[in-house]
């Protein structure tokens, strides 16, 4: 089943790096994310393949940070 998280993302700055963590994300099979430069935060979709630590690991390979908020 889907589940839905919404991920703090550090050392975005402009557009562009709106869509590397996007791309990232959306890598993983059977992802959907939407990325807010404004709030420093991607909504994202996945799948019960994916893990949260999973889509963590993918933002990381592209130089940003991400977290799971507590
Ligand atoms: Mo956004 Mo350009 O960090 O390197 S300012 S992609």
């Amino acid at each position: 089943s889907e589940s839905t998280v919404v991920l703090d993302i550090e050392g975005m700055t402009c557009s562009s790096c709106v869509s590397r963590v996007e791309k990232s994300l959306t890598q993983l099979p059977g992802v959907s994310a939407a990325v807010n430069l404004a709030t420093n935060t991607a909504r994202v979709d996945f799948p019960a393949t994916i893990s949260t630590e999973d889509l963590l690991v993918a933002v990381a390979k592209t130089g940003y940070t991400a977290h799971v908020p507590v």
